[in-house]
């Protein structure tokens, strides 16, 4: 399969079309982030390049695309469904996804790129110190952080905060995780739905993950996707974070679908 890389350290162009299932989910564990211009993409097809990879799954909280297609959840900016804040997929589930596939139908004029961050190459580059701190430590991720947020800035209200809280969606991981299939370790914490280190007093773990949000956005972890319409990008949930730039007017519509990943370790 012909490959071009997207950064230096991660990230990898697919150009050879219609690639062999293997390779390409080998392709994916190596690079973490694949690129596919996939112009004539259908929902069906869509689907049926997760299944390549792995069982797919219905999202937890995304609109989607309805009878027969449950898995293939719609990112539609026109009713505020644009992830705009650093996170690694579903992480309060317990077996969090393992992969992502997200394609653009409808792209703004200019903006709404997706920044994806390598929290693999991030763990390598901690220092000595900190990566003894952090093992064995484990934090816990909830559903209901997102729903305080939008309380805390007015874009949700007090109900739906209840609610959220109540639903007890939330589920505890190793801050810095095994990748399960190249034994590498990740920082696995993220802004959107990590709450706190377990066992830490509130001051200690607010700082801890302030600093590993900073360290592992930095520049040289980053690489930025400027969509075309018909893009496909297939990441690896365990090894990146992601986010997409909240800078554009105009409609964005992306049609995603993930795959079912097992336990955290
Ligand atoms: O819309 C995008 O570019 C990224 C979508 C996203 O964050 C997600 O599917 O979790």
């Amino acid at each position: 399969m012909e490959l071009r890389p997207l950064t230096p350290g991660f990230g990898a162009e697919v150009l050879t079309p219609d690639p062999d299932p293997s390779e390409l989910r080998r392709a994916l564990i190596d690079h973490k982030v694949l690129l596919l211009r996939a112009p004539d993409l259908t929902p069906d097809a869509h689907m049926a390049l997760g299944r390549s990879i792995g069982e797919i799954e219905v999202h937890a909280f995304f609109p989607n695309l309805g009878p027969g297609y449950e898995q293939v959840s719609v990112l539609d900016s026109a009713e505020g469904n644009t992830a705009t804040m650093w996170h690694t997929d579903e992480s309060f589930l317990p077996h969090p996804p393992i992969g992502t596939l997200t394609r653009a139908l409808v792209l703004p004029a200019v903006g709404g790129d997706t920044l994806f961050a390598d929290t693999a190459a991030a763990y390598r580059a901690l220092t000595p110190a900190m990566t003894r701190y952090l093992d064995g430590l484990e934090a816990w991720h909830d559903l209901g952080r997102i729903a305080q947020l939008r309380y805390r800035f007015g874009s949700g209200d007090a109900e739906a905060l209840a609610e959220a809280l109540r639903a007890e969606r939330r589920s505890r991981h190793p801050v810095a995780r095994v990748h399960p299939e190249t034994g590498e370790r990740c920082i696995y914490v993220n802004p959107t739905y990590t709450t706190w280190i377990d066992g830490l007093p509130p001051e200690e773990s607010d700082m801890i993950l302030a600093h590993l949000q900073r360290h592992l956005t930095r520049e040289r972890f980053v690489y930025r996707h400027r969509w075309q319409v018909g893009d496909l990008l297939i990441w690896d949930n365990r090894a990146t974070q992601h986010m997409v730039l909240d800078d554009f007017d105009g409609h964005r519509l992306m049609h995603r679908v993930s795959v079912v990943g097992g336990a955290t370790g």
